[in-house]
């Protein structure tokens, strides 16, 4: 008998590596699974803060195996991850803030469907994680919004809308909605089973969670299956 279909909220900052593991992920069984996927756009550091949790890269022996994890998970995932040079410039002093601001101006143009927060987000990802390029300056978002379809007069208003309060306080809000859920990291996946909210934190719960929503897990590429679950 076919699932009902389940409605999965994806909670991320494009600060975080493995969201972006996790992303590419969902982004492949979104046609797969019968569920409806839903991108949050929330602020990392708001998490760490409202949790009292720490950045793990913070913690010198985390950092050391999250950097041979990271080139580990990049492989098996398929996606192609390369750290800053400066991970602790890139992540803790230049930040997110103004991208999540922007990837939430993106979500707020766009209303209907998400194809422009996927691709703008992506196009992001692949800037701080993958090619060593700025995510901070107007130049840096307009260039990945370029890449992600968007005109330059949308652009323009994109990036007005991004330092407007409303999106502020949106990107607050829905920071705020993850708290709520008790997260203390990214990425988190809230998959509402049953009216129930199942909560999974990393991008290596895939096989709980299709477990959990009643699908199946076979391995980080649908298309080419590599396990028989
Ligand atoms: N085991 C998880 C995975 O494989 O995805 C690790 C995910 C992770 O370390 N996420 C970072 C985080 O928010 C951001 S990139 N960590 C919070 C924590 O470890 O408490």
């Amino acid at each position: 008998m076919a699932s009902s279909r389940k409605m999965v909220e994806f909670f991320y900052d494009i600060v975080s590596p493995y969201s972006w593991m996790a992303f590419e992920v969902l982004c492949r069984y979104k046609n797969v699974w019968n569920i409806d996927l839903k991108f949050k756009p929330a602020y990392l550091g708001g998490v760490m803060h409202g949790s009292g949790n720490r950045p793990p890269g913070m913690v010198p022996n985390k950092f050391h195996y999250m950097t041979k994890d990271l080139e580990r998970v990049s492989g098996y995932f398929g996606v192609p991850l390369y750290p800053p040079s400066d991970v602790f410039e890139a992540m803790f002093e230049k930040g997110t803030l103004n991208a999540m601001r922007f990837v939430t101006a993106v979500a707020e143009k766009e209303k209907e469907g998400d194809v422009l927060v996927e691709r703008v987000s992506r196009e992001l990802w692949k800037r701080i994680w993958s090619t060593d390029q700025d995510v901070t300056q107007p130049a840096s978002l307009t260039e990945a919004g370029l890449k992600a379809g968007l005109s330059a007069s949308e652009l323009e208003e994109i990036l007005t809308l991004s330092k407007s309060q409303p999106i502020k306080d949106k990107l607050k809000s829905v920071t705020q909605e993850a708290l709520d859920y008790q997260c203390f990291g990214f990425p988190f996946t809230v998959c509402h089973v049953n009216g129930k909210a199942e909560l999974f934190f990393g991008s290596d719960r895939f096989e709980l969670m299709a477990h959990c929503i009643g699908e199946k897990w076979v391995g980080p590429h649908p298309d080419k299956p590599t396990s028989k679950m």
